[in-house]
């Protein structure tokens, strides 16, 4: 069977010219697990730092223009200049994150805790990062919530949801007319026996409740085992409510490993239910960022690699032949159907990519040009005293 009739290249081509990929400042930062955290040379001292990591990244794949932050870990003294430095650098700010699974406050929970002083400190610590969005030019607003029980009977599980529901409405109405609220669920952890957002649907809801400019967000390492994250985004996108992505690979559970690296299956599948959609134009407004620490491999490199195995999975997205496809489940040829897929999910997209890349004047091989820079050896002499990612940076 073959894929298509039409002109792969020019449909991977017109499909990939405006798709970007965010980029997190905490995956430059020394990271690891709970066990030990594994210190690299020339890790980023300051935020300002952390963004000319992220400069790089965008230099070579041409497809990574936002950066994330992280507050209070990212917090300087003047936005404006940090934002500016990023314009330097050919980046923009991306989605504020706030923090609240930090303090001690909120071991009982945050926007959903009893006490209304503990829920009232973290609403103010959401219209301060609404603050920097204002100082930075960022128009998303991205909250994950570590709220969540860890004994039956320890809490109400409805009184939490009012309380959320509460808190989250005083957030929303603090926010710009352009500002999107992106809320976030994860099904366990840092609680274990019931989360206050553990699931979409739960995010969905509250978001409905909120207004148009509420949207979930789906972190792709924050689901059971096996869980079918397409259906989610298949779903999500029909309500208009797919927000972002938190993209990572999992081989357990929010690992934050590279994306595409444990199941690059999985990740085409998803963005076949993107391209499907035309979710990968940026009229869209699906915000593609990417949530991970590398822990062992090198920062900067892999994110490039990120990129790129988030780009090859959309272009063999882009090479599925939707038309062809449509007919056959109209007549109900299964396997016909599944053979669409399949041949484009085995299509090697690799070369085609780097003549793409050619043709923005890019090099083919972003991570070999990278290596080949000098950088990395740069800033291992240059910086001393690099940090850990969000504890301490
Ligand atoms: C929570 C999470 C959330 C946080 C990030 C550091 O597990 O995915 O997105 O902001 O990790
Ligand atoms: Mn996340
Ligand atoms: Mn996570």
């Amino acid at each position: 069977m073959t894929t298509t009739a039409r002109d792969p290249i020019a449909a991977v081509r017109e499909g990939l010219a405006e798709f970007t990929v965010e980029v997190p400042s905490w995956a430059y930062g020394n990271s690891g697990t709970r066990f030990k955290v594994f210190a690299q040379p020339g890790v980023p001292r300051d935020p300002y730092e952390k963004l000319a990591d992220a400069a790089q990244v965008n230099a070579y794949t041409g497809a990574a223009p936002r950066v994330s932050l992280h507050i209070p870990w990212d917090l300087v003294d003047d936005f404006g200049k940090l934002a500016a430095h990023a314009a330097d650098l050919g980046v923009s700010i991306g989605a504020i994150n706030s923090n609240v699974f930090q303090d001690d406050a909120y071991m009982l929970g945050s926007l959903t805790n009893a006490d209304p002083a503990i829920r009232a400190k973290a609403v103010a610590h959401h219209v301060q990062c609404i603050e920097v969005m204002r100082a930075t030019g960022s128009k998303d607003l991205k909250l994950w919530l570590p709220d969540g029980l860890n004994y039956p009977g320890q809490d109400s599980l409805r009184d939490r949801q009012e309380r959320l529901a509460d808190s989250l409405q005083q957030i929303y109405a603090a926010m710009d007319e352009d500002h999107r609220l992106l809320l976030e669920y994860k099904f366990f952890e840092p609680y274990f026996y019931a989360m206050d957002i553990p699931d979409w649907g739960t995010s969905l809801l509250h978001c409905l409740a909120l207004g148009e400019r509420a949207t979930v967000v789906l972190d792709t390492g924050h689901h059971a085992p096996n869980t079918n994250i397409e259906f989610i985004v298949a779903q999500l996108l029909r309500q208009g409510r797919l927000g972002a992505f938190d993209f990572n690979s999992r081989f357990y559970a929010d690992d934050d490993l590279m994306v595409g690296a444990a199941d690059p299956f999985q990740l085409f599948r998803i963005m076949h239910e993107i391209v499907e959609a035309d979710a990968h134009l940026p009229s869209s407004r699906v915000n593609f960022m990417l949530d991970q620490c590398h822990n062992i491999e090198p920062k900067v490199q892999g994110q490039i690699r990120s990129v790129l195995n988030v780009q090859e999975a959309v272009a063999k997205a882009l090479l599925v032949d939707r038309e062809a496809l449509r007919q056959a489940q109209l007549a109900g040829d299964v396997l016909g159907a599944n053979g669409l897929l399949m041949d484009a999910y085995n299509t090697d997209v690799r070369g085609i990519l780097g003549d793409l890349r050619e043709e923005k004047g890019l090099q083919r091989d972003p991570i070999a040009a990278y290596r080949a820079s000098g950088y990395q050896e740069r800033i291992a002499a240059e910086r001393v005293g690099g940090h850990q990612a969000g504890w301490g940076a």
